[in-house]
């Protein structure tokens, strides 16, 4: 499965309008996760993870940040997520399970934010992404 360049556009031109929202769609997809999977939240014991925390807000400007630095590296998603990835494999140790999960809850959270632009086909290459970056995150677990 390769990102098609009508995906790639259909990911930038998406990105573009996330644009400074980045932090805040990110916290709101992994307050989506804690909620819907809460067997996330057993990686975070260290966090406050009730509505509007400040650490949940901190933590999803990181992983909005991290997907814009992954938008802008598209063809080398391994490359751009590999220290990323060592991360989550060794010090961390997250189930790469939980991947997919917050990448179903931050479509989730695009669509609500962006209904107009929300169409079968930018839902289908937003999720080849996401299923690319989880891929590259989940690389240092092989
Ligand atoms: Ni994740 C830290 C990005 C999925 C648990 N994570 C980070 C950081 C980034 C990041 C960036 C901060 C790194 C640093 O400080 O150097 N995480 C991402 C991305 C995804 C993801 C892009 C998927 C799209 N992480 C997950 C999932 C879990 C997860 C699914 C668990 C359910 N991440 C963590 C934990 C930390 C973390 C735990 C450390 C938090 C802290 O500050 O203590």
């Amino acid at each position: 499965m390769v990102l098609s360049p009508a995906d790639k556009t259909n990911i930038k031109a998406a990105w573009d309008k996330v644009g400074a929202h980045a932090g805040d769609y990110g916290a709101e997809a992994l307050e989506r996760m804690f909620l819907s999977f809460p067997t996330t939240k057993t990686y975070f014991p260290h966090f406050d993870l009730s509505h509007g925390s400040a650490q949940v807000k901190g933590h999803g400007k990181k992983v909005g940040d991290a997907l814009g630095n992954a938008v802008a590296h598209m063809d080398d998603l391994p490359g751009a997520l590999s220290a990323l990835s060592d991360l989550h494999a060794y010090k961390l140790r997250v189930d790469p399970v939980n991947f997919k999960l917050l990448g179903h809850c931050l479509l989730v959270t695009l669509a609500r934010h962006y209904p107009g632009d929300f169409s079968p086909a930018l839902q289908a290459s937003l999720d080849k992404f996401l299923s690319h970056v989880t891929w590259a995150l989940a690389s240092s677990y092989r």
